[in-house]
């Protein structure tokens, strides 16, 4: 062991990407029982306008796995959603990436705005991150939104929902599956991840001759 330095850095800086990339969301792909009530940290809330705009678990079409979220807006003026409290401490400067996959199944074009929030916690709130997408494909397709918590940051909500409130928008049915939400490595320690990757492979070719 004592012949290999480089590889035993190597080997710990990529557990230490490992972890930085762990996925912060629980029940990622929404296999486990989702709740409308409550304020529970760390799991999916599932929130609609009313009778016109609802938020369900549902089996029809998972992505992966045998569940997945359905949300459907009847008419114009409607949201439905899922959110999640992150039980998690994110401090300000920390570059955060919410990605998941959502799909438009109503079978024709897609008439809503994908609203994907990072709703910042804190005291008094910070300003959230906020994306609105018009477009959305007949298969799963993944929406990836990278913010950076800004002063005060303490937490984190993130909200995926759609809503129908645009001009000539109106009855929308989206299935979405699979979130991952994670801290993004700041440039110095990709620098060192990347380092230690690169002795590794050193150490590799070294053992190879
Ligand atoms: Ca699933």
């Amino acid at each position: 062991m004592r012949k290999n330095p480089l590889a035993a850095l190597a080997v710990f800086m990529l557990f230490a990407s490992q972890a930085t990339a762990q996925n912060l969301v629980e029940n990622p792909s929404f296999e486990d029982p989702t709740v409308s009530m409550g304020s529970a940290n760390d799991v999916w809330f599932r929130f609609g306008a009313g009778a016109n705009g609802t938020s369900s678990e549902s089996t029809v079409m998972p992505r992966t796995g045998s569940r997945h979220i359905a949300l459907q807006l009847v008419g114009a003026s409607q949201f439905a959603g899922v959110f999640q409290n992150l039980n998690t401490t994110i401090n300000p400067g920390q570059i955060v990436n919410f990605s998941g996959w959502a799909k438009n199944a109503t079978g024709a074009a897609f008439n809503a705005t994908q609203e994907i929030k990072l709703e910042w916690q804190g005291t008094p709130n910070p300003p959230q991150n906020f994306l609105a997408d018009l477009t959305l494909g007949s298969d799963y397709e993944m929406f990836s939104h990278t913010g950076v918590a800004p002063t005060g940051t303490t937490g984190l909500v993130v909200t995926y929902a759609i809503a129908s409130g645009g001009p000539g928008q109106g009855d929308a049915l989206v299935y979405l599956d699979d979130i991952t939400v994670t801290i993004v490595p700041e440039p110095a320690t990709v620098g060192l991840v990347g380092l230690g990757s690169l002795g590794l492979v050193a150490v590799a070719r070294r053992r190879r001759k």
